[in-house]
């Protein structure tokens, strides 16, 4: 049975792929899984008929014949946990590649997040500007110890895995702050997961719901 998530029907970031949808796209397309995609406006999110799939009111979700899944991190694992491709099968690897994902998620996305948000809710406030900094600095701690635990390897544990994958997607929040550009390393990390194919094609369909133009190829 094809699955079906859930995404925003306008995206306020007008298809910079940084909606959490993004990330499940992209690990279906890793997969090689079809999915379908229900469009929502905000409103629609908050009513009780989506409440029933997701108790916060948000996207994404992931249905699969009866059943369906709400956070993104848990939709991933479960894509990643039935379909080859993105954990390995040695079991000690799997482990260590479930560990990645949650301190993508855990460790190194809310710090991300909190910036994201406050730079366009909080940004009329006195405190901003010192608010700012001392996020940036919480970020500027985990990039230095993510970056020296990569150093130079291409995947945070052997091959690319469901833990990179949501890894990219956190790091590609910082997308024009000028903060990963001090870690090289990281950048060309990053670079490596938005070049990937599948990559690629999830980008391309989350961005055609901005532009109304279906990807080709
Ligand atoms: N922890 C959740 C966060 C979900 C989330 O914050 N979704 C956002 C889009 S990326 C959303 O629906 N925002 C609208 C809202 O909260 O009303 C996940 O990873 O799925």
């Amino acid at each position: 049975m094809t699955a079906t998530i859930t995404a925003f029907e306008r995206s306020p970031d007008r298809g910079r792929g940084l909606a959490r949808d993004m990330r499940v796209r992209w690990a279906l397309e890793e997969v090689g899984q079809p999915y379908e995609v229900r469009l929502l406006s905000f409103s629609e999110m908050k009513e009780p008929a989506h409440r029933l799939l997701h108790p916060f009111g948000q996207i994404p979700t992931h249905e699969d014949g009866n059943l369906a899944l709400f956070e993104s991190g848990a939709i991933v694992f479960h894509i990643a946990d039935r379909h080859a491709g993105l954990l390995p099968d040695d079991a000690s690897a799997r482990a260590r590649a479930i560990t990645w994902m949650f301190a993508a998620l855990n460790t190194v996305e809310p710090p991300i997040f909190e910036r994201s948000i406050a730079t366009f809710v909080e940004r009329d406030k006195t405190w901003y500007a010192e608010r700012l900094l001392m996020l940036e600095d919480r970020i500027h701690v985990r990039l230095g110890e993510l970056s020296s635990c990569l150093g130079n390897a291409e995947w945070l544990d052997d091959g690319f895995s469901a833990g990179d994958l949501l890894m990219v997607t956190v790091l590609r929040r910082l997308h024009g702050s000028g903060m990963l550009e001090k870690y090289p390393n990281l950048g060309a990390y990053v670079a490596r997961g938005e070049a990937r194919p599948a990559y690629k094609r999830a980008f391309a369909d989350q961005l055609a719901v901005v532009t109304g133009k279906p990807r080709t190829g």
